[in-house]
């Protein structure tokens, strides 16, 4: 276990260039300013809104959850084996996960170690990409996807007693389940759902009516957009309780999105989550780089087009999740600021505000 202070290194040329509010640590609210959290440069003069979480590790894909009052962020753990870049993704070639919490944003992050390895997940071949967490009855689940002995991705489970780990992996893969990014969302009813699902690397554009083919390529323009997938989970946490079923994402006119309209579809990284009494869910546009929101009245949509939470990161892929804590939204994403490589990225986080009307405001994060 580590316990990390925020890194100096990226505050002095901040502060230097920009004066005292970019001394304030990742997430810190800048006076005055009810809508950014910190503003500060790194060495090179970009300006960043908030600064990396770790920079003992690369992390990224952060899925946030408060347990017993305190953050647990469940990240993929990003490391350079060497593999080239692809439009597969194939360098995202992690090999195990670690667990960071703090008590609370801006707080020193303390890293756990290693809560799951690949060696330990008996039908895992290669590639253990974004995960996600959940709490039910005194065990902690961790649910992960991975490209199975044939280099197909489906999503696994593992739990431990205690919210950092170690982990202890199923046998096989969750029964039914593809692709990659599960998003595990517990309403207010006790019933946990999965969203899951992206194209391309993700391999959702070879799933269809749940059925699986390798030669099935991605969609073109005219074609409708790849929606992402959503099953109730059963009461055992390890099997979908019903269907998998598509998630129905609409524009404003109700009209589902094609391919083309590729800065709204549909690309990966679900996340759920509830704001007064509305279902939001938000996802990455992949080739565009926007994180967007749909909102729905019930955790199996429709859900319709609302706008964009994240305008584009630094790196290609763009990775979310949304928390409340003591009365405050927080965005956790990730960008490249430490390595400025695709597949090196770094954990942030940044407050999240809503308007009156349930909408929420776009956050650039890059000023
Ligand atoms: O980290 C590997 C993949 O990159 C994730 O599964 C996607 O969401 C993207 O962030």
């Amino acid at each position: 276990m580590r316990v990390l202070k925020f890194s100096p290194v990226f505050i002095l040329p901040a502060a230097l260039a920009f004066g005292c509010y970019s001394c304030q640590p990742a997430g810190s609210s800048k006076s005055g300013d009810s809508t950014h959290t910190t503003i500060s440069a790194d060495s090179t003069g970009k300006e960043y809104l908030s600064q990396p979480l770790v920079s003992h590790i690369y992390t990224a894909d952060p899925s946030a959850h408060v347990f017993n009052g305190r953050i647990y962020i469940y990240p993929s753990h990003d490391t350079a084996t060497g593999i080239p870049e692809d439009d597969l993704g194939s360098h995202f070639d992690m090999k195990d996960f670690h667990v960071l919490s703090m008590d609370a944003v801006g707080g020193p992050v303390t890293d756990h170690g290693v809560a799951l390895s690949i060696k330990d997940i008996p039908w895992a071949g290669r590639q253990l990409w974004a995960p996600d967490a959940a709490y039910v009855n005194g065990t902690y689940y961790l649910y992960f996807p991975v490209k199975d002995k044939k280099d197909v991705f489906h999503i696994g489970v593992a739990t431990s007693t205690k919210p950092e780990g170690p982990f202890t992996a199923e046998k096989e893969p969750i029964p039914r389940s593809y692709s990659i990014d599960p998003c595990v969302f517990r309403d207010d009813d006790g019933k946990f759902y999965m969203y899951f699902g992206g194209i391309w690397g993700g391999q959702l554009q070879r799933w269809n009516s749940n059925q699986y083919d390798s030669a099935k390529g991605n969609r073109t323009p005219e074609e409708l957009a790849i929606l992402p997938r959503m099953a109730m989970l059963d009461k055992d946490m390890k099997h979908f309780d019903g269907p998998v079923d598509e998630v129905k994402i609409v524009d404003e006119k109700g009209q589902p999105f094609h391919e083309k309209d590729n800065d709204k579809r549909f690309f990966e990284a679900s996340w759920m989550h509830k704001y007064k009494g509305k279902y939001y869910f938000s996802y990455s546009t992949g080739d565009t780089h926007n994180l967007c929101y749909a909102i729905g009245d019930s955790p199996r949509g429709p859900f319709t087009y609302k706008g964009i939470i994240l305008k584009p990161v630094e790196g290609w892929t763009s990775h979310h999740s949304i928390i409340e804590k003591d009365g405050k939204w927080y965005l956790f994403y990730h960008d490249v600021q430490l390595s400025g490589k695709t597949y090196l990225r770094n954990v942030k986080v940044t407050e999240l505000h809503y308007n009156e009307d349930g909408s929420i405001q776009t956050i650039n994060p890059s000023l």
